[in-house]
Order: structure tokens, then C-alpha cells, then sequence
């Protein structure tokens, strides 16, 4: 059941430090676990927002073998980037650490240790699949093979990230090594498992009836595993990159990084409160809260709290796991290996000062009920015509007309406000209201859709009212209608601040607010009458076409250079035999002359001295590739006896040999040294 308590400890996922974090990692986890931390602060409540890079486990060791460097060095490479780029966009950490940290691989051993001597653990032999090319063990992310559910390829050895299944790498079909693409063997190991079949029943009973009011994705993945029924999990791994099992005989052997990264939660809450940190996970008057992407919800809502059960001493479980769906760009999944992402420290290169765009398209188009598609000219027109044309219209045109008309002061008209002033105040103070429902609710893309209908409402109050015509005939009520527009931006203000917190700063400097009080923001009046303003500025300003170009372009590049990874000779066809091999008859020609098909954009026409009396003709589907004069006097090789048929009209007699590359750019076949138009290729 909800609770509403005194403190709430918000943890945020673990990127790993593989790469930088990219669009897909903010909108799904770090944006919302911000806007969350920001308000319940605004509120007044207790907050602690937790982060960190999660340093171990195989995505860091294959980054370094691809690199050629150390583990150390990828992870020391990415905290630094991840870190600069999380506070460049005002990520607002509590403590953003490491699992590398020496307190966090104290913890994780302490942890493990304390499970191993309580008996929680089983130790287990069984058969792993090991690269003999390699010489090591391959779990998790170092084995890829079908999917034993959805048989999707490319599943790893830990989890299918297609149907979001937790795998052991001995389930997948046809598993290759990914470290040398070879087809791996079992041999035998030992291993540590976490029974999780022990604390099924407490798991469903916390689960499927105290928290009912989870989001249905999350809800809906907890069930379908527990109505599978859980298996033990292995908690170790034969690797050399993790937290060593602390136990006599397991050399070369570490924590499995799911068993230490979430342990990471709680080092990290240890350090930056060494001396209070027990109680933010351990009173019952905390409210834990995970913030996570769809493919963690199993570790989060399963194993994690298992670990939590199974070490018992007062620790609590989450009291929600608001997980996101899949951010996609352009239609395609983001991908760090592929780098089909946006980068947020390329993002805040290439748009300095434009944090709160992209925190604003991220949340307005945020995949909290589905998967999304982010995409350049969606982030553009919500700029251009939700930003500057809504929000910044308003602020602007309240505070430009504020200086104009009433000495640059919040006119002293609180007491002269008609019945339209107070509802347009009574409208705001409601949307302030059902935002904070909705925030409270985790749902911050309708939130922030309100926090916009504030800034519309202003719009049409200040359309309404017409200041600027009514200066004319009766200037007291200007000053109740600036009065009452001012009070909006104001409320505009305090709402933003856990969505667009830069913007919000400079409008609360521009307004010369030096508290934002969530409870003020509406009908209460939060700006002093006589409070003298600041000089207007613009909130936002445009995103002109080149700058949405370059990174259009950018994106292209990158989609032409992984095709042209991806690119492998097709397989050889099946055998023919000489005979009917030679029955297609293959000849060199001359082109004499050559011509655009009228109307067909693909098409040139060939007129070909095929050393016959009759010029022969050949339509073919080269025109994006040659101008007709280029083909004029050049040797070509074509089909000589295939039925003829019509092409726009035009009967064509014969097939021009042509080779597509690569790049699907297309190449016609010609002889290396002139030779008598009419002889036969064979
Ligand atoms: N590093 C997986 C991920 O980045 C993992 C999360 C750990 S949270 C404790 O998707
Ligand atoms: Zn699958």
C-alpha cells in the first residue's frame, strides 16, 4: 500500500560505464527520477537522490578487449564523461559515485558474506559453456545466440532484450562466443545461487496483492515470472573484472555484477550519509523508489528485493519501481554498439544553454505507457511552437508589457481583480493541483501537458483582456490584468522548475522570486505587489532548420556506415551445370547512342552495335548512376537471348550485366580492352 512518509530515497539505474548515456537512458530513467526528486523537494520532504556508474560486469570487459585498453581505464573514461554530462543537463544527484569505490565493494563482500554464513546460498556444479580460443568462461553478454522464448537472434546470455525474458546462457539456441564467434563447450564449474524459489510466496504476496497500484508494465512482468515459477540464480562468475566472492576456494571467481550494482543503492546512500544512512533503508517511515528502464525489471522487482529478504535486518523493499518502455530514434532502437544514439554530452555541445529543450521533449514524448520515437524534426517543432511560441510568448509579452505600462513593478491590484482575473488564478491553481496528482502518480508526461496548459491559459487571458487596447480607455484595470498575468508567470515558475529548472531559475530572476512555493503558485498571489522586475529576456528561442540538418546528416552517416558494416557477400547459389550455364548467351557491345526514358526517373535507353546489321536496344535501370553521355562509345556486356520485353514502350532486347555495391551503388560490366562488338562473354 502507498505510504506517505517522512523521507523518500529515490535511486536512479546504474548506467554502465560502457559508453556516454544517451536520449533513451534520460527519458527512461534519469529525467523522470529528477523531476520526482525536484518536486518532492519543492514540497518540503526529505529527499536522497541516488546514483552512480555501475562499473563491473561483461558489457565493461568487452568494451576494453575491443579497445585494447583496461577494464580501469573504460570505466574511469565513461564515470567522468557520464557524471559531467548527468550534472551538465541538472541532473540534481544526491551523490553520483561508482561500484569501483572501495565502500561499495566492501559492502557488496560484506552482503554476500553475511547471506553465505546465514545458509542462503547453494553451491551448485553444473556445466558451463566455455570458448576453448578464448580460454574463459562465457557468461551473460559474452554468449549470443536465439532467444529460447521468442527466438529472436542475438539474445545474450543474460536476458533477451527483444521479449525482456532473464536467460541463463545455457538456454540460448545455437550460442556463439562473443569474444571470438566460436561455438562454445560445456565444462564444469561451481557456483554460489540465490534460491529465489524460497521467497516466491513472499514475493507474489508482496507483489500481486500490496501493490496492485504499480504501473500494469511493471505489475504485469512480476507476475508473468512468478507465475512461471523461480529458479535459483548464480550470484558468481568465473570473470577477472568484479567484486571477488569473499568466501576460501573461489579464486577467480566474482560477484555477478547483478548481484553487486544494486548493492550500489546502498554504498552510495553510505556515502554520503555515513552516519544516517541506515535509516534510509530501513525505517518503515522511508519510501523507497526505483527508477529504472524495462529491461531491469526483473533485477529490481525479483532478485534485488530477494537479496533484501534473504539479509533481513530491518531493510525495506521499494514501495514502487516506476519503470519506462524504450525511447527509439528515427524509427530505430538506440543502440551504444551501433551508435544509433544521441549522446547527451554531444547534445550539450552542439545546443549549449538548451538543457531544458531537450528535458522538455524528453518528458512531453516520454515512453511511459509505450515505446517512443524521438525524432529531430519533433524536437524542433516542439521547440518552435510549443517553447517559444506558447510558453516564452506568454512570459515575454506579460513582462514587456509590465515595463511598458506599469513602471516595470507588479502593479499593487489584488484587491481590484474582476471575476474573469480570479477564474483565470482559480484555473491555475487547479492545474497546479491535478499536476501534483499526476506527479505524485509518476505520470510527468500529463504533469508537464498542464504545466503548458498554464502557460496557455495566460495566452488566452492576456487575449482575452487585450491590455494593450485597454490602456487606452481605463488604466486601472491594466494594472489588474498585468497583476493577474504576472501571478501566472510566477505560478509558470514553481510548476517548470522539476521539468525546466534553467528556465525556471532565470523567469524566478526575472520576477525576482526568491523562493518557489509550490503552495503560492495560483490564485494565492506569489509576486508582491510593487516587487520591481528585471529586464525581460527570452526564455527560448528558435531551432532554425541547419542545426535540426547536422544532426539529420549525422544520423545518415551513421546509418550508411553501419550498413556498410553490416554488409557480407551473399551466399553462393546452388550448382548448375555447364551446359545450361551456357545456354544464357552473354556478349560485349558498343553503346552508339543513349537516351533518358521520358518520364521514369530510373530508366535510360541503349542503342547497341552488337556487330549486326540491326542496332539492338536496351532499356535498363541505370539512370541514377550514369549520365547518357557518359555511356556513349563505352563497351558493355549483356544478355543476348532473353525474350524481349517492354519497358514504358520501348521494347527492350537484352539485359545490360551491371554489379550493386555495397552501398547499393550500381556498376555496369564492360570488357578491360576493346574488343569487336557482337563477340560472346564466356
Ligand atoms: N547497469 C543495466 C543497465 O544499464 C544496469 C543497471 C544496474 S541498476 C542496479 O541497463
Ligand atoms: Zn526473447
Amino acid at each position: 500500500m502507498e505510504k506517505t512518509p517522512n523521507r523518500t530515497l529515490i535511486t536512479t539505474a546504474l548506467p554502465y560505464a560502457n559508453g556516454p548515456v544517451h536520449i533513451g537512458h534520460l527519458a527512461g530513467v534519469y529525467i523522470p527520477a529528477d523531476i520526482y526528486a525536484r518536486y518532492l523537494r519543492m514540497r518540503g520532504r526529505e529527499v536522497l537522490m541516488i546514483g552512480g556508474s555501475d562499473e563491473h560486469g561483461v558489457p565493461i570487459t568487452i568494451k576494453a578487449k575491443a579497445e585494447g585498453v583496461t577494464p580501469q581505464d573504460i570505466v574511469d573514461r565513461y564515470h567522468a564523461i557520464i557524471r559531467d554530462s548527468m550534472a551538465g543537463l541538472g541532473i540534481s544527484f544526491d551523490v553520483y559515485s561508482r561500484t569501483t569505490s572501495e565502500l561499495h565493494s566492501q559492502t557488496a563482500s560484506e552482503f554476500f558474506r553475511r547471506l553465505y554464513d546465514k545458509g542462503e546460498f547453494v553451491e551448485k556444479t553444473s556445466m558451463q559453456l566455455y570458448d576453448e580460443e578464448a580460454g574463459q568462461f562465457l557468461a551473460d553478454r559474452y554468449v549470443t545466440g536465439e532467444c529460447p522464448h521468442c527466438h529472436a537472434q542475438g539474445a545474450y546470455g543474460d536476458q533477451c532484450e527483444k521479449c525482456g525474458t532473464s536467460l541463463n546462457a545455457t538456454d540460448l539456441i545455437n550460442p556463439r562466443s562473443a569474444i571470438t564467434g566460436a561455438v562454445p563447450v560445456l565444462r564444469e564449474t561451481h557456483h554460489w545461487y540465490l534460491p529465489l524459489d524460497r521467497w516466491e510466496s513472499r514475493l507474489r504476496e508482496w507483489i500481486l496483492e500490496g501493490h496492485k497500484e504499480w504501473r500494469s508494465n511493471v505489475y504485469g512482468q512480476c507476475k508473468s515470472w512468478l507465475d512461471l515459477g523461480l529458479q535459483p540464480r548464480a550470484v558468481s562468475r568465473d570473470l577477472d573484472w568484479g567484486v571477488p566472492v569473499p568466501v576460501e576456494g573461489a579464486e577467480g571467481k566474482v560477484l555477478y555484477v547483478w548481484f553487486d550494482a544494486p548493492i550500489g543503492y546502498i554504498s552510495n546512500t553510505k556515502e554520503i550519509r555515513p552516519d544516517d544512512w541506515e535509516q534510509w533503508w530501513k525505517s518503515p517511515d522511508t519510501r523507497i523508489i526505483n527508477f529504472i528502464g524495462k529491461d531491469n525489471i526483473v533485477f529490481h522487482c525479483i532478485v534485488f528485493p530477494a537479496m533484501l529478504m534473504a539479509y533481513g535486518d530491518g531493510y525495506q523493499l521499494p514501495d514502487n519501481v516506476p519503470a519506462n518502455e524504450f525511447l527509439n530514434l528515427e524509427g530505430d532502437k538506440i543502440s551504444t554498439s551501433r551508435n544509433w544514439a544521441v549522446w547527451l554530452h554531444e547534445y550539450l555541445r552542439d545546443f549549449p544553454g538548451k538543457q531544458d529543450v531537450l528535458r522538455y521533449v524528453l518528458t512531453a514524448n516520454a515512453p511511459e505507457t509505450k515505446d517512443n520515437d524521438f525524432t529531430w524534426r519533433d524536437f524542433q517543432a516542439r521547440n518552435n511552437s510549443e517553447l517559444v511560441a506558447i510558453l516564452g510568448n506568454f512570459v515575454n509579452r506579460a513582462i514587456v508589457l509590465t515595463h511598458k505600462y506599469c513602471d516595470g513593478r507588479v502593479p499593487d491590484a489584488a484587491g481590484a481583480l474582476t471575476d474573469t482575473d480570479r477564474a483565470a488564478l482559480a484555473e491555475v491553481t487547479d492545474l497546479r493541483d491535478r499536476m501534483a496528482d499526476l506527479i505524485e502518480g509518476f505520470h510527468f508526461r500529463d504533469a508537464l501537458r498542464l504545466a503548458m496548459d498554464i502557460a496557455r491559459t495566460g495566452n488566452r487571458y492576456l487575449q482575452e483582456t487585450e491590455p494593450w487596447k485597454t490602456v487606452k480607455t481605463d488604466p486601472a484595470r491594466v494594472d489588474a490584468i498585468l497583476y493577474t498575468a504576472l501571478q501566472i508567470c510566477g505560478a509558470l515558475a514553481v510548476v517548470m522548475e522539476p521539468f525546466m529548472p534553467f528556465m525556471s531559475e532565470r523567469l524566478a530572476a526575472m520576477l525576482s522570486m526568491t523562493r518557489l512555493d509550490w503552495d503560492a503558485a495560483g490564485s494565492a498571489g506569489i509576486l508582491a505587489p510593487g516587487t520591481a522586475l528585471g529586464s525581460p529576456e527570452l526564455l527560448f528561442d528558435k531551432i532554425e532548420d541547419e542545426q535540426i540538418a547536422a544532426q539529420t546528416d549525422r544520423l545518415a552517416r551513421i546509418k550508411k556506415e553501419n550498413t556498410l558494416k553490416a554488409w557480407h557477400p551473399e551466399p553462393v547459389a546452388e550448382p548448375v551445370d555447364f551446359d545450361t550455364f551456357c545456354r544464357g548467351d552473354l556478349r560485349v557491345g558498343t553503346v552508339t547512342a543513349c537516351v533518358k526514358v521520358p518520364k521514369a526517373d530510373k530508366l535510360l535507353q541503349l542503342t547497341i552495335d552488337d556487330g549486326t546489321s540491326e542496332p539492338r536496344t536496351i532499356v535498363s535501370g541505370i539512370a541514377a548512376w550514369y549520365a547518357p553521355e557518359d555511356l556513349v562509345g563505352r563497351q558493355v556486356c549483356f544478355i543476348a537471348n532473353l525474350p524481349p520485353r517492354k519497358l514504358r514502350g520501348i521494347e527492350s532486347q537484352g539485359m545490360v550485366l551491371s554489379a550493386i555495391d555495397r552501398d547499393g551503388r550500381c556498376v555496369v560490366m564492360g570488357p578491360t580492352a576493346p574488343v569487336a562488338p557482337g563477340v560472346r562473354v564466356q
